[in-house]
């Protein structure tokens, strides 16, 4: 069935639903994006998404052309329209039509759209099984470049990791900061548990703020498990006890081997488990009702 797409005001059949090609979006990679889940007839940590995408916006000097409350009402109008009620919602705000030439000054108005539609998740046998890891040699951006921090419209960097991940007969990477730090993977952040205690890269190693990342940590904190958020290797990830990824599409993924070291006893580990059985919990019965 076509998809009823939200675009600058309005939902309109996916037919419709077209950007210009002078959309500097398009042209420059210059926009900012949310990839949000919908579970059980809700949005799942809307609030959160809308921080990080404004945050985003400023930090591009964007200017969003809706308010908090206008974007929360299209969201949920187009699950709506879309009969969606377990899913996932792109937001997106591109710079808008402007001429050939960088400046974003000269785009006037920016362009607001959302899809609501299924998701391609895993294989379920990831979850069973965990996944197999490369480490990247492409590495993450430096922060002094362009902030990982923002969730911009310019994934090269992070596509050029997938690349390698595919080439590997993978699915997903580890990339490195310049300092030769773990940083995140391509589309997930990177949790490792050992002693007992949870541990991931923190934001200044080039890690996005990742909605699912900090759900886990306040989830592992409610079970009583320590959190902190260390520089970590290679040798750090090898050698933990467990190791999972986290993210919007991904939730919470096992891995069971990195760069062919095998992870713990190469299943998904206890923590792991408990964490996802939370997540899910959580999931199934939060959010902004659509
Ligand atoms: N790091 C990067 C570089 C990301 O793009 C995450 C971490 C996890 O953050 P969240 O907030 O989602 O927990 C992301 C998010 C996709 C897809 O289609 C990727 C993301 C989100 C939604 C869909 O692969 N990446």
């Amino acid at each position: 069935m076509a998809l009823k797409i939200f675009l600058d005001g309005k939902l309109v059949p996916e037919s419709e639903a077209k950007v210009s090609v002078f959309d500097h979006g398009l042209l420059y990679g210059d926009g900012v994006f949310e990839g949000i889940r919908v579970y059980n007839g809700r949005i799942f940590k809307l609030p959160e998404h809308l921080d990080r995408l404004f945050a985003s916006a400023q930090a591009i000097m964007l200017n969003v052309p809706m308010s908090r409350e206008e974007l929360t009402k299209a969201c949920r109008e187009t699950c709506a329209a879309n009969g969606l009620r377990d899913g996932y919602i792109r937001l997106v705000v591109t710079r808008g039509v402007g001429y050939l030439g960088l400046n974003p000054f000269k785009c006037p108005k920016a362009s607001v759209f959302i899809i609501a539609s299924t998701i391609e998740l895993y294989p379920e046998a990831v979850y069973r099984d965990g996944l197999k890891l490369i480490t990247a040699a492409t590495q993450r951006i430096n922060p002094a470049a362009l902030s990982p921090s923002i969730k911009s419209l310019n994934y090269l960097n992070n596509i050029l990791a997938k690349i390698e991940a595919v080439n590997a007969g993978t699915v997903e990477a580890i990339m490195l900061n310049s300092e030769g730090y773990v940083a995140e993977c391509t589309g997930d952040n990177i949790f490792i548990v050992r002693g007992g205690k949870l541990e991931t890269p923190p934001v200044s190693a080039g890690a996005l703020n990742g909605i699912t990342r900090a759900v886990v940590m306040e989830l592992a904190k409610q079970l009583g498990v320590p959190v902190s958020e260390p520089n970590l290797t290679r040798y750090d990830l090898t050698t933990a006890d467990e190791c999972f990824l986290t993210g919007t599409a991904a939730e919470i993924v096992p891995v069971a081997s990195i760069d062919g070291r095998v992870i713990g006893s190469g299943k998904p580990g206890a923590l792991t488990l408990k964490l996802t059985e939370a997540f899910r919990k959580l999931a199934q019965t939060t959010g902004t009702a659509i």
